[in-house]
């Protein structure tokens, strides 16, 4: 039975070496809840860090560790503190981290580290490649492990592999910083499928991956040669149920069996402190804006005195990563700010902050989500954050007001809170105070339409939908693969070639018989090319023919001294064998002086785009173009000259990153049909890459053999992957008389 792998930094288990014994706690956070049908039906296996150095663990301890691992169907990636340094506190915590929460003054760029990263990334892919068997679905997690996706698919390039990227993906302008973007780029696009918290981190990955790789990009599917990898958002949920029912059980509970924090929060409402509790919770981490947070509370504290002795802003900062220098300062200036605006504002029966720096259980979470009537969330940058639902979700009279900073990604589907820039004081001083005077009745309409979003999409669902849209990519690569040229096919072709008493075959140039170049000059062809197009060509009643959309002059510079017929310009110009050029309709290029001053200005404004100009028609090409303004530019070209094009008679090719405009009715299509005329050739073949060619796909008698080259949507009957698979092909014709 196949089965998914789930592959993650840390294993969702807690060990404890007592004695020489091994003690596992299974985690209980949001993706290790969120995994766990993934994970247990169908004997899931989870491959992840175990927690442990192995410089810390004795030969013994380190089976036992594996032991304890299997029976918890987790399987360990054994690393060693050095890996761990380079790795985790280095590359992904010193470089990814910052910079794709848009810290780039925190950025540090290592080779070291990367070179570590790198290493570690292939123990983690090893592992994937030993458990995985035929049939299983991968998906790995996060920012630590971003070449894990394509170092797999080098050893199994049939696997079904998801990603999920839990903290932002910062914009082109930041991401394209890293020295090694390229690099982390392509280990991603190993996936299938990419999934975001959001939408933002979706188009900024995709405008990443265009312009740094020129991958073509159609709607949220990223076309490579051989593949399309699915990029889409999935916000993640929490446990719902989970925070909900212990809120309830916890407003049940008698004074004994209260939590000691609970008794505390009691003590302070009983001897008659009217203030309210604000609450805030997160990992001390520069990026959820805890010292911001502060600074804006002194400032609310100094703006509206009347609440002093009524607010109180209880701090829980979860310790994280404290080996770091970074955190270190966070964490000294946190102390700071906390015992100077204490010291500034604190009376006798009341101090302004209540500060926790600890990790606590979850029944003290639930005591401060119920007890608190306001939380006010302002990270800097975040991912996602769930604390923001988990507050929601505790609020079982639905009373409570979230605060809540636009930098997260929770705000983008919680409008109903009350949303904040973290840097803007005078906003969130406003803010604290709204939400400390807002009526009941607002605050219970807001937090019951959040708690029903929360409810529906909780993170089962988050986990289920990318499951299911991960197997849909798969359904698409299966109907590609019904479509490959295989050996029955190609055996099939090869028999009704040789039995055909004339035959023909019609073969594109750039994209099908040369690779596509950014400089078209560069396209020529290469002496392999020829010794295979000559081999064609001295088949007995086999008539060879290249056409192209291409210009006569530079096909007659590279095709004229051989033999074949060729086609240029969609058809407008025809070189038989042994004659000279003629031309196949009757065009003109009166026109020209019409459209290319228009082009010519289109040119001035959009730099990297150049026309070219041809006998019968003229292209503007923006290959080399920002794709996003090339977008915009080849709708207002199109628009600007449409009522000319009616009036000339002429059509708009809208081409691979090339408008090409020319004569109505001069295609691909045409020139190719009327090349069959005098002849009844029993064995047609058309072979294309692109939309120009889709006419002969068209418009060629249903018998022909029609291939596309790339798995691009296409009319043709059958796909090959690129050009090498080309030439092999053709090398393979040559050979089957
Ligand atoms: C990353 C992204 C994204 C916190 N303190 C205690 C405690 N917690 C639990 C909370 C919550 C979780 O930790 C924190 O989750 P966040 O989402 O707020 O933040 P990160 O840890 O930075 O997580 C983030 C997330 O991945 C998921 O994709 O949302 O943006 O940065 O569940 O309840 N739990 C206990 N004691 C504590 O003291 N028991």
């Amino acid at each position: 039975m196949s089965k998914t792998i789930i592959i993650s930094n840390r294993l969702p288990l807690q060990l404890k070496i007592d004695n020489d014994s091994i003690e596992a706690t299974p985690s209980v956070g949001g993706l290790a809840t969120g995994m766990k049908s993934v994970h247990s039906d169908s004997d899931g296996i989870w491959i992840g860090w175990s927690g442990l150095t192995e410089d810390c663990l004795t030969p013994q301890l380190h089976k036992k560790v594996n032991q304890t691992l299997k029976e918890h169907q987790c399987s360990g990636v054994a690393l060693s503190q050095e890996e761990l340094d380079g790795y985790y506190f280095g590359f992904s915590n010193d470089t990814l981290w910052p910079l794709f929460h848009y810290f780039m003054e925190y950025t540090r760029f290592e080779r070291d580290t990367w070179e570590m990263y790198q290493k570690v990334n292939q123990k983690f892919a090893d592992k994937v490649i030993e458990t995985y068997k035929d049939g299983d679905t991968i998906w790995v997690h996060d920012y630590q492990l971003l070449l894990v996706p394509q170092l797999v698919r080098n050893q199994i390039p049939e696997a079904t592999i998801g990603f999920f990227l839990h903290i932002p993906f910062p914009s082109y302008e930041v991401f394209r910083t890293i020295p090694y973007r390229k690099e982390l780029l392509e280990g991603l696009l190993g996936s299938n499928l990419i999934g975001f918290h959001t939408y933002d981190y979706e188009r900024h990955f995709l405008s990443a991956t265009q312009r740094i790789l020129g991958h073509e990009i159609n709607f949220n599917t990223v076309q490579l040669e051989n593949r399309n990898v699915v990029v889409d958002s999935f916000p993640m949920g929490i446990d719902y149920q989970k925070f909900h029912k212990a809120a309830i059980s916890h407003d049940k509970k008698d004074k004994k069996n209260k939590s000691e924090v609970q008794q505390e929060i009691d003590k302070h409402l009983k001897e008659g402190s009217k203030a309210k509790l604000i609450l805030s919770i997160d990992r001390l981490d520069y990026t959820k804006g805890i010292a911001n947070r502060l600074r804006a509370f002194e400032y609310f504290l100094e703006k509206y005195p009347q609440f002093k002795g009524k607010a109180r802003l209880v701090m829980l900062a979860v310790p994280s990563r404290s080996d770091v220098p970074q955190y270190q300062l966070l964490k000294n200036e946190i102390d700071q700010l906390v015992g100077r605006i204490n010291g500034r504002f604190a009376e006798v029966s009341w101090t302004p902050i209540w500060y926790f720096y600890r990790s606590m259980p979850f029944e003290n979470l639930i005591d401060l989500y119920t007890s608190s009537e306001v939380a006010l969330l302002t990270p800097i940058r975040d991912g996602m954050n769930l604390v923001a639902k988990e507050y929601v979700a505790a609020r079982v009279d639905k009373k409570g007001v979230l605060i809540l900073s636009e930098m997260t990604g929770a705000s983008k589907e919680m409008s109903e809170a009350l949303i904040i820039n973290p840097n803007n004081f005078e906003e969130i001083a406003d803010t604290i105070k709204y939400a400390l005077e807002m009526p009941v009745e607002e605050q219970i309409k807001r937090n019951s339409a959040m708690q029903k979003r929360l409810q529906r999409y909780d993170v089962e669902r988050w986990a289920s939908d990318f499951m299911e849209a991960l197997e849909l990519t798969q359904q698409h690569e299966k109907q590609i693969a019904l479509k490959k040229l295989n050996t029955t096919i190609k055996n099939h072709m090869f028999s009704d070639f040789k039995k055909a008493k004339q035959r023909i075959l019609f073969l594109d140039y750039d994209g099908t018989l040369a690779p596509f170049q950014k400089i078209p000059e560069h396209a020529k062809p290469t002496e392999e090319l020829y010794t295979i197009l000559d081999a064609i060509y001295e088949l007995p009643d086999t008539k060879l023919i290249i056409i192209t959309g291409r210009d006569k002059d530079t096909f007659n510079k590279w095709f004229g001294h051989k033999p074949y017929t060729l086609i240029t310009e969609h058809g407008a110009w025809l070189r038989e064998t042994g004659k000279d050029w003629e031309l196949m309709e009757a065009v003109g290029n009166k026109w020209f002086e019409v459209i290319a001053p228009i082009l010519e200005t289109f040119t001035d404004r959009t730099p990297g785009s150049i026309i070219e100009e041809k006998n019968y028609s003229l292209a503007w090409h923006y290959r080399n173009v920002d794709p996003d303004l090339a977008r915009k530019r080849a709708v207002e070209v199109k628009t600007t000259i449409q009522h000319l094009i009616a009036n000339h008679n002429l059509e708009i090719m809208d081409g691979d990153k090339v408008l090409e405009i020319k004569a109505g009715g001069v295609n691909k299509g045409k020139s190719a049909t009327k090349m069959l005329m005098n002849t009844d050739y029993e064995f047609i073949f058309a072979i294309g890459d692109d939309w120009t060619d889709e006419f002969m796909f068209k418009e060629l008698p249903e018998s022909t053999y029609t291939i596309k080259v790339g798995f691009k949507k296409t009319k043709a009957k059958y796909y090959v992957e690129g050009t090498k698979e080309v030439h092999q092909l053709l090398k393979d014709f040559a050979s089957a008389l």
